[in-house]
């Protein structure tokens, strides 16, 4: 037997006896599809006008060799990327990433322009989901799009949001997965505001008007996020965090949380559960916030793990669609897509190597001894044994192993271009 076999093995019989059952843990973190963003792999320039300056409030730092610059190359990334983080997943897109020969501006996109990434994604075996693209572009005026008080913006705007449905419902249709259409605006102002409410009630107008007509709900579903704060904008967001919260519940609609967009000590991960006894589900932006909206890569740290265990210890995973959203041009790409998905892989699997029965019939007879010195004691078992072993059964590299092959795609590829 290998070692990674043997070490299971071991690990196995441990968490057997305090009525854990790895097999089955395997198998259910097997089922957790992440939605990976494309834009790590480009650093949010997209083809469409790819010389455009990114703006709305947020910013990639570095320079690292190898940027993606055509569909080929960004497709050929996440492949790669893809192979190296375990089980099946999908893949998230922004209206900016159409690949068309047409010059065509956001409010004129059509699925078809989407079909390059539909016939990779069934290649590939996976979803798509899908994003607007409400920044870096001139229509973005003064820092206000849906909520602009100028109505020719506004209607910009509003047909950009109706074309991204389109295309998120021909990405469920073909693919035979739920797209989740993801709606994120940076409008909001520098300086303190007289008039709050106005710009919300725009908002409101707006929304109303994109999500009018019904599309089933099995091709797509829309989902709304806030925000507290991004540069430039950091007194006032007009779509902020309670109000897309209230905007969801009452459109039957999804509310993303992006850890990034809470301040450092708020526990994002305590708001699933105060929104999903009202809501339809959530999407998740996992993000590492440091200091701010910096959009680190996510790394296995406190927020991360307290995020997935709420996940799995309220049963909300089904609800919930776990996307990342993260930039960094600091260092290889795909690494970066490479750490941050089996970091939030990992944080599910520690999730649920847990006795979670257990740990609620104690809570409830209120022997609070024995749960907090077993959740303490769970800290050091051996969870790594159990994460080798889940990589090993669904044939990607073990433990450090990857970083061979993103070396080796370094230089057959990324340094090359
Ligand atoms: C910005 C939001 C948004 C973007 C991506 C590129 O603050 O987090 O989700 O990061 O759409
Ligand atoms: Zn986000």
């Amino acid at each position: 037997m290998n070692k990674v076999a043997s070490a299971y093995e071991i690990a196995k019989e441990r968490y057997a006896a305090i009525g854990v059952d790895t097999e089955a843990v395997l198998k259910a973190l097997g089922q957790v599809k992440l939605s990976i963003h494309s834009w790590q792999g480009d650093d949010v320039h997209g083809f469409l006008f790819p010389n455009q300056e990114l703006t709305g409030g947020i910013g990639v730092s570095g320079n690292y060799p190898g940027v993606a610059t055509t569909p080929d190359q960004l497709s050929s990334d996440l492949s790669k990327a893809l192979s190296l983080i375990p089980g099946q997943h999908k893949v998230q897109l922004h209206a900016i990433y159409a690949v068309t020969d047409q010059k065509k501006d956001l409010d004129e996109l059509e699925p078809e322009d989407f079909k390059y990434w539909v016939d990779w994604a069934k290649k590939e075996g996976v979803g798509l989901d899908m994003n607007g693209t409400f920044f870096s572009h001139p229509m973005l005026k003064d820092g206000f799009t849906l909520a602009s008080p100028d109505k020719a913006v506004r209607d910009f705007w509003i047909e950009h949001g109706k074309r991204s449905r389109k295309i998120a419902n021909y990405f469920g249709k073909e693919l035979g997965q739920q797209s989740v259409n993801n709606f994120w605006i940076p409008d909001g102002y520098k300086d303190n505001p007289i008039d709050k409410l106005t710009p919300r009630l725009r908002l409101i107008d707006s929304l109303d008007e994109i999500i009018k007509d019904s599309l089933p709900e099995q091709n797509t579903i829309e989902t709304f996020e806030g925000k507290l704060f991004g540069t430039g904008v950091e007194s006032y967001t007009v779509g902020s965090h309670e109000f897309y919260a209230n905007y969801a519940l009452t459109r039957q609609k999804l509310w993303t949380i992006d850890a990034g967009h809470f301040h450092p000590t708020e526990d994002v991960s305590d708001k699933f559960s105060a929104f999903l006894p009202f809501g339809k589900g959530l999407m998740l932006h996992v993000s590492r916030p440091v200091r701010w909206d910096s959009d680190h890569v996510v790394i296995m740290d406190d927020a991360l793990i307290r995020m997935m265990r709420s996940l799995v210890r309220d049963d909300l995973l089904s609800k919930t669609n776990i996307g990342l959203d993260f930039f960094d041009a600091t260092i290889n790409r795909i690494a970066g897509w490479v750490i941050g998905a089996r970091a939030t892989q990992k944080a599910v699997l520690m999730g649920m190597l847990a006795p979670i029965d257990t740990l609620k019939a104690m809570e409830i007879d209120g022997d609070l001894t024995k749960r907090l010195a077993i959740t303490e004691e769970l800290k050091s078992y051996p969870f790594g044994a159990v994460w080798d072993e889940f990589c090993a059964r669904q044939n990607v590299p073990v433990g450090t192993d990857w970083l061979a092959d993103v070396d080796q795609y370094e230089k057959d590829v990324l340094l090359k271009r």
